[in-house]
């Protein structure tokens, strides 16, 4: 498959050899009273990538991709976090307290499901990371070797944060990466922008970007 419209040249994939990559499409970053929330932002912004990442998912499914989806969680008893990342930004809940949708960032808490519009079904992988990077103390690149995947598209959130250190995470294990412009939101626009910017400057330096119409196309046409 070819997505033509991708910059900084057109994107060539096998579907087999292909994953699709969600970040942390979580309830604690996308709706009020989670992480992203204490940590002072506007969560509301978020939410707005979801219609058109619902569809690129669909679509993914149909045509047979695997599809991944990643969860920043950590353990209950919080062994997987550093005394610096619960303090960093001296938030009015820390990971790990008690807020509305249950402990803040913990597995299994409410507030860390994936939202409803983009649950995981049967036979998708599904990866709880305790870092920013979806590769860092995860079985991720193992997994993926395991199945032939050479190229990962992303989308999730937020770009510039988890999404994009994500994507250079795969791009030093030999991934061809490509970002899904429309997929992914950060609580900072100009942020969003800028890291598509960075992605692909320099040919390419980290990988492409390209909107969601584009794959919808390229899966379309099947080939
Ligand atoms: N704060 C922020 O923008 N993001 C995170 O803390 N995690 C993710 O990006 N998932």
């Amino acid at each position: 498959m070819r997505i033509e419209e991708a910059i900084p040249f057109p994107y060539e994939f096998g579907i087999k050899k292909a994953a699709l990559v969600l970040i942390d499409m979580q309830r604690d970053f996308i709706e009020p009273g989670g992480f992203g929330e204490t940590l002072g932002n506007d969560v509301t912004l978020l939410e707005a990538i979801v219609p058109a990442t619902k569809a690129a998912l669909q679509a993914w499914r149909e045509a047979g991709g695997l599809v991944v989806h990643t969860r920043e969680a950590h353990k209950p008893d919080l062994s997987d976090c550093p005394p610096a990342k619960r303090n960093r930004g001296n938030p009015a809940l820390r990971i790990g307290d008690e807020g509305p949708m249950g402990r803040i960032l913990v597995a299994g808490e409410p507030g860390n499901q994936i939202i409803d519009a983009l649950a995981p079904v049967e036979g998708e992988i599904v990866i709880d990371k305790p870092g920013k990077g979806a590769f860092y103390a995860t079985g991720l690149h193992e997994l993926l070797q395991a199945r032939g995947i050479t190229h990962l598209l992303f989308g999730g959130v937020t770009t510039e944060v988890c999404v994009q250190t994500s994507m250079r995470e795969a791009n030093d294990r030999g991934y061809d990466c490509l970002l899904l412009e429309d997929c992914t939101e950060s609580y900072f626009p100009a942020f969003k922008e800028a890291t598509l910017d960075m992605v692909r400057a320099q040919g390419g330096i980290v990988g492409w970007t390209a909107p969601s119409r584009a794959l919808l196309a390229a899966l379309r046409g099947g080939q």
